[in-house]
């Protein structure tokens, strides 16, 4: 859950990218970090073995101010691998929004599947059934990539686009869970009467301060 500081007027936002091994969740969060500006984000922290497998988990921490108050915004990856089960759910914990990445080669729809299937699990356990989601479909520059309309949204109202290894489409797909992260809290906490900052301004600064000129890239 969301961490409101009130006497430190900041808010810390946790997001969480999952999904089958090797679809591309480390490649997201590292085109992040080349995109946000050098004073908005720390350190990138990332724990693979030698073939680029996610051991533990990644981290980007990005932050930014408004005249009032001061927002972090915490960006794990889990490891896709099946064995890291255990580190998937630590993880996950208290998550206020998650970017599912889905592979978009036709080989891999059954781990996609599966990945999904474990996503929802999961977040059942912590009861976090209701956070937001958006579906990412990485690796758009295959070949064979399975046509846009036959992509399964598993039940979620919109997906994105992505060639993550390029850095397109991950700007889009942050600032889409970002917001829907914050309606959710929106509605559950009332952050915008609380902080004094409504849906627009908290994207308008967001955008100013995440690369707003890539926005669409
Ligand atoms: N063709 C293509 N390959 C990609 C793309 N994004 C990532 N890859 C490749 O897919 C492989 C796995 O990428 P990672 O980002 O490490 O995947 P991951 O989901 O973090 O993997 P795990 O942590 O093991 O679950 C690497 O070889 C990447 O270069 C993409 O957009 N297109
Ligand atoms: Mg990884």
């Amino acid at each position: 859950m969301a961490l409101v500081d009130f006497a430190e007027r900041q808010l810390t936002l946790k997001l969480v990218y999952y999904g089958p091994p090797l679809s591309g969740k480390t490649s997201n969060l590292r085109a992040l970090y080349t995109k946000v500006d050098t004073l908005n984000r720390g350190r990138l922290m990332t724990l693979d073995t030698r073939d680029d497998r996610t051991l533990f988990f990644d981290l980007l921490p990005i932050f930014f101010r408004t005249s009032s108050f001061s927002f972090r915004i915490k960006v794990y990856t889990v490891p896709g691998q099946p064995v890291h089960e255990a580190t998937r759910r630590v993880v996950l914990a208290g998550t206020d929004g998650v970017v599912f990445v889905a592979d978009s080669s036709p080989d891999q729809q059954d781990a996609n599947r599966l990945a999904w299937q474990n996503l929802v699990a999961n977040l059942h356990a912590f009861a976090l059934d209701r956070v937001p989601i958006v579906v990412q479909y990485n690796k758009r520059d295959l070949p064979d990539a399975i046509p846009a309309d036959e992509c399964d949204k598993f039940g979620q109202p919109s997906m994105t686009l992505a060639c993550a290894k390029a850095g397109e489409g991950v700007l889009p797909t942050f600032f889409a869970l970002v917001e829907r992260a914050w309606a959710h809290l929106e509605r559950d906490l009332q952050l915008g009467a609380k902080l004094g900052i409504d849906a627009q301004t908290f994207r308008k600064q967001l955008a100013e301060h995440v690369g707003a000129t890539e926005a669409n890239g």
